[in-house]
């Protein structure tokens, strides 16, 4: 009896094994790309000056492939391969493989790619547009981390698939789901990336073409670049779903709700990309208009998400007796790590979400498009509401899997290091927000811009973000400092992975939610919609297409 107990309740140890090897590659990244991090607020600020003729645009690239591609993609199909065995059963050896070929195609694609910047062939910034041409190394490294992050999902994938063959007609277990779920918009939206590389940036970058269609490069990366920020908020939404209510002894809202938010988030994250692409020529206004309207009905699973999660607060505050309005706030266990961590993740959301909404307003977003008030946006998204909520994760995950125990020494230092991250972000992120709306330029070295008033006006945003940066970098160290105890030197004993159960059990979740022809048949149809004509149009009224550009 206890045998069969433990079994179902801990992640089998040779899943364990893959598990922790993505999490090495991601806080690897993390180290990394937080240096660079570091360096460019201090570049930036103009009180620095990059030693050893190392570029700019070479770190910015460096931190941008590490942190925004690398640490997130990783430590999302750690922590996806481990939920998955935690609640569909282990992986069958076959999966294990299939897992395992995954994660070394993603390291050597990793390596080829980082090998490329770092030997300065490859300063095209981590979204690579043409006509900037990076040596063809670079991009085939790319290939090998999406057709690696495909292998690795396709692990996930198969365990789903032998839990329903041996369950019919019952639902899946819901981080199963949720995993499956954005394994599967995850393969939807690389395709378009795969495209572009394969098609256009490859053979170009090799010299079998000479021109390369920029706008129809950009449209697929889009077409990716958007469901890409979904695949790294999906995981967060994970833990705050169906892992935090069990962790501060409540029970999950509503299981059928949780579900239908993740299907409108696959519907909702591919159709939209061309929000990212207001400013360009060359796509029809009327294409724009639909596809913003579509980025709105997102608005739809984010505030059921919000509703749930705060109905979980304070249905599980007020069982505590907690009276008035906001009572149940008091009562939440702000003393562990593993709620603390991720709720000041979701705290950071409410802000953030905000700011989105105004970047895919096209008469707002003239204003701040390409000026840093887009990066200190996605610091408080990306490196804040995600980024918080996968330390959380990784502080009973990581111990979980290395069979040790989260001490009390490392909980506190977990919720001061998030604390010390807030702060810093708080200061860097803002900055960014306000030299953004008076017009700084993301993606520049420093520049006065021949002593103009206006780029004068912006040094001191910038000094303050140096200042967040420092912040920042003390709390990488902090999170590393965690990381490695966690794996290597915490105290044995069982760390629970938590799992949370739904408020009402009778409630048996809808089978059509795991209709996937239905709901990949619907994402197709409203992908063709969205992109069919405008696509057809691009390529019909294309311009001749460029030559590639070093400009480095
Ligand atoms: C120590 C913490 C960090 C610091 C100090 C930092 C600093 C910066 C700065 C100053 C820039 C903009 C530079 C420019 O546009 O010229 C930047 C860009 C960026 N950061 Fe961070 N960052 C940190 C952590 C993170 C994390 C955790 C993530 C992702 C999860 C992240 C993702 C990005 C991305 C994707 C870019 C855009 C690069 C580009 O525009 O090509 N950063 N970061
Ligand atoms: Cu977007």
């Amino acid at each position: 009896m206890l045998n069969s107990y433990s079994a179902k309740t801990k992640v089998d140890p040779k899943d364990a094994k893959l598990s922790m090897a993505h999490f090495f590659v991601a806080f690897g990244a993390l180290a990394l790309g937080g240096l660079m991090g570091l360096l460019q607020t201090l570049v930036r600020s103009g009180k620095f000056e990059l030693p050893l003729g190392i570029g700019y645009y070479q770190v910015l690239t460096a931190h941008g492939v590490l942190m925004g591609l690398v640490l997130t993609t990783f430590f999302i199909m750690g922590f996806q391969y481990a939920a998955v065995s935690r609640t569909a059963g282990p992986h069958s050896n076959a999966a294990r493989r299939t897992g395992w070929i995954g994660f070394w195609l993603m390291t050597a694609g990793t390596l080829m790619s980082g090998t490329m910047i770092l030997l300065n062939e490859a300063s095209v910034l981590y979204t690579f547009y043409a006509p900037l041409k990076a040596h063809w190394i670079f991009y085939l490294g790319l290939t090998f981390v999406v057709v690696g992050s495909w292998v690795d999902g396709a692990a996930q994938i198969m365990t789903y698939a032998k839990w329903r063959k041996n369950n019919p007609g019952k639902p899946s277990p819901l981080l199963s789901f949720m995993a499956v779920i954005n394994t599967v918009m995850w393969i939807v939206a690389t395709i378009g990336v795969a495209a572009t590389v394969l098609f256009q940036l490859l053979p170009w970058s090799l010299g079998l073409v000479d021109r390369v269609d920029v706008l129809v490069s950009r449209t697929l990366f889009w077409y990716f670049g958007h469901p890409l920020v979904y695949f790294w908020l999906l995981p967060a939404y994970m833990c705050w779903y169906a892992i935090i209510p069990k962790i501060i002894g409540g029970k999950i809202f509503s299981d059928s709700l949780a579900r239908l938010s993740f299907i409108l988030f696959l519907l909702f994250s591919i159709p939209v990309g061309f929000h990212h692409q207001l400013t360009e020529p060359g796509i029809d206004p009327a294409w724009k208009f639909l596809q913003v309207v579509l980025t709105f009905m997102v608005v739809i699973p984010s505030l059921m998400t919000a509703f749930s999660l705060f109905a979980t607060f304070e249905r599980y505050g007020r069982s505590k007796g907690a009276k008035g309005l906001f009572g149940w706030f008091k009562v939440l266990p702000w003393n562990d790590a593993r709620f603390t961590v991720p709720f000041m993740g979701m705290a950071s959301f409410i802000p953030a979400g905000a700011g989105g909404i105004i970047n895919a307003s096209n008469q707002m977003d003239q204003v701040v498009h390409n000026t840093i008030w887009v990066t200190g946006h996605f610091h408080l998204t990306a490196a804040t509401s995600v980024v918080l909520t996968f330390f959380g994760i990784s502080y009973w995950l990581v111990p979980h899997l290395t069979g040790r125990k989260l001490t009390k020494a490392m909980n506190k230092l977990g919720i001061i290091q998030a604390w010390v991250w807030f702060i810093g972000m708080a200061f860097m992120s803002g900055a960014m927000h306000i030299q953004g709306l008076l017009g700084g330029p993301r993606r520049s070295s420093f520049s006065t811009y021949g002593d103009s008033q206006q780029a004068l006006d912006w040094i001191p945003y910038q000094i303050a973000q140096a200042v967040g940066g420092t912040i920042l970098f003390l709390g990488i160290i902090l999170v590393l400092i965690i990381f490695i105890n966690l794996a290597f030197f915490a105290p044995k004993g069982d760390e629970e992975f938590p799992v949370g159960v739904a408020e009402n059990l009778e409630e048996k979740a809808p089978m059509v939610f795991e209709n996937w022809k239905l709901w990949l048949g619907i994402t197709a149809a409203l992908i063709l919609f969205a992109y069919t004509i405008p696509f057809i149009d691009i390529i019909q009224n294309a311009p001749p297409g460029s030559k590639g550009f070093k400009t480095w």
